[in-house]
């Protein structure tokens, strides 16, 4: 299966582009960040390690409550240049860390073993969060991994050199795609890529990037790594990350995902405490509670499980889980879940409620609940709205099996008629529109800007519309039919008001039509 296949290393870029079509155009950008990295550290690099941003199809939010989820791999992406430094012992590990963009600063740190515990330590700062804190993240996973006994040796001295095209804190994971190509740069300079598989590196990855702040699911990590050329890739948790590609109508049907950017920067690390790391302590604490109020086993007094783990013990899953590939014994024990989930809804106005009451309804004392629920990731509410981010997560995990069966049935269909291709595509655009509705009003992730520009979208032709990643800002994905797509970018541009005066480049740069594209690689 896909996730214990080696890593890629190529030796030419057609190689890697060629299904892409355009290896000419990337060759330019590879060939100048080989050029600056002569420039500045004076001698080529040794390896380039690439990872490309993503872009989620369908299943927001639902990856840290462990169900399956449909992104794709999009042609951005982050390429970090390394080459292992000469040096002596009081280099061991040090790392000259520089940025293409100008406003990213050079950095430079090296990893030091704590004197009590003798753990691997780099500061990360998640509050005032650098760009090379990413790198660090990427950089943990291999000191623990590799160099975690002190007889393994030390890691070489290292310099690198970044250069991206993922716009960050626009919902296409800039950040999975740091942490996943300079896990990738420091494997490969200390000789240590042999016998990696593509599992192996995303669980590297999403263990890491917790370091910058963000208790993330592992959706951006695998889809940067796993994914391959016009699939998405439904990727699942449990029991075991297990990542199917799945074929798309688009190319047969003629129709493209078009990216927006809202020009809203989402501030995912920077809001954490109210946001992101609140909606994965409500998932978290409202699973509990229905195990209590549902009488499902529980596995120990301390357990914190997940939404997927309430509806497998909800359907009497085995130990060894459902076959990823039966879809049915799960969408039946999610549609058993929703007739439940009634329970979380608390009496009288507020459609939230209290540390008390969560403490009540999960049968525990108020004390053992906050410590095990809220003060376990940093967060900040009064009242915790269970109910809704438990509805959504359930409904949004259905849309996903929804989508990828009206993917599966298109592409049976040895020649699909035009009618086929229409009822295909309005079947994903339906979907799309009510996974944006239900992100906007049962799991609060949306922002005006975002509310409007899928609005506008619809309005000018698109199938579906939604936000895509995070949410609180960031891109929109819409599926629109291949020849409307000019037309399309060109409403978007009269309507959405961030998007006046904007035209040619800078116009490309903010609304683009996307092919998926390859995972993580190193040349
Ligand atoms: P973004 O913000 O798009 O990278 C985040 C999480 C995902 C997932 C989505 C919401 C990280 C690295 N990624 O995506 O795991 O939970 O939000 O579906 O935090």
């Amino acid at each position: 299966m896909a996730a214990e296949l080696p890593i890629p290393i190529y030796t030419s870029l057609d190689q890697l582009y060629s299904d892409l079509g355009d290896a000419a155009n990337h060759a330019v950008r590879w060939n100048a960040l080989v050029e600056e990295f002569e420039a500045r550290f004076g001698r080529k690099p040794a390896y380039i390690a690439r990872a490309p941003g993503r872009v989620n199809l369908i299943g927001e939010h639902i990856d840290y409550a462990l169900f399956g989820v449909l992104p794709a791999a999009v042609e951005r992406d982050i390429l970090i240049a390394c080459a292992p430094r000469a040096g002596g012992a009081d280099l061991d590990g040090g790392v000259r860390a520089q940025n293409v963009a100008a406003q990213y600063t050079p950095a430079e740190f090296a990893p030091a073993r704590g004197a009590q515990d003798g753990q691997w330590f780099l500061a990360i700062d998640p509050k005032a969060l650098r760009w090379e804190s990413y790198v660090k993240a990427g950089y943990y996973g291999v000191l623990n991994t590799f160099f975690d006994d002190p007889a393994e040796g030390v890691p070489v001295p290292i310099d690198i050199l970044v250069t991206g095209t993922v716009p960050a804190g626009s919902g296409l994971s800039s950040s999975a795609a740091m942490v996943v190509a300079s896990t990738l740069a420091f494997l490969a300079a200390n000789d240590r890529l042999a016998g990696m598989t593509k599992g192996r590196l995303v669980g590297m990855a999403v263990q890491n990037e917790i370091r910058v702040g963000v208790n993330s699911g592992g959706m951006d990590q695998a889809a940067s790594v796993i994914s391959t050329p016009a699939s998405a890739l439904h990727v699942s948790f449990y029991p075991r990350l297990h990542a199917a590609p799945t074929t798309l109508p688009t190319t047969r049907a003629r129709a493209s995902f078009v990216l927006a950017n809202s020009r809203v920067t989402s501030q995912k690390a920077a809001h954490a405490r109210t946001r992101y790391n609140l909606r994965v302590v409500e998932t978290r604490a409202a699973a509990r509670v229905l195990i209590h109020k549902l009488g499902l086993p529980l596995k120990a007094e301390d357990e914190r499980p997940t939404l997927r783990e309430v509806v497998g013990r909800l359907g009497s899953e085995p130990d060894e889980g459902w076959a990823p590939e039966d879809k049915s014994v799960l969408r039946a024990a999610l549609r058993k879940a929703l007739e439940v989930v009634d329970v979380l809804k608390p009496e009288g106005e507020h459609t939230g409620v209290t540390v008390e009451t969560m403490a009540e309804w999960a049968g525990m004392d108020v004390g053992a609940f906050r410590r095990l629920f809220v003060d376990w990731i940093d967060v900040e509410a009064t009242y915790f709205e269970l109910y809704k981010r438990t509805r959504h997560v359930f409904e949004e995990a259905l849309r996903v099996l929804a989508f990828r069966d009206a993917c599966a049935t298109f592409a049976a269909s040895p020649s699909p008629s035009p009618a086929e291709s229409e009822a295909v595509l309005k079947e994903l655009g339906r979907l799309m529109d009510a996974s944006m509705e239900s992100c906007s009003t049962l799991y609060e992730c949306s922002c005006p800007e975002l509310d409007e520009l899928t609005a506008i979208a619809r309005r000018a032709g698109a199938y579906g519309s939604r936000l895509t990643g995070a949410g609180w800002g960031g891109c929109t994905v819409s599926l629109v039919a291949e020849a409307a797509v000019p037309a399309f970018i060109e409403t978007l541009q009269r309507e959405y008001a961030p998007y006046a005066g904007l035209e040619g480049a800078a116009l490309a740069e903010v609304v683009f039509a996307t092919k998926p594209s390859a995972g993580a690689c190193g040349e």
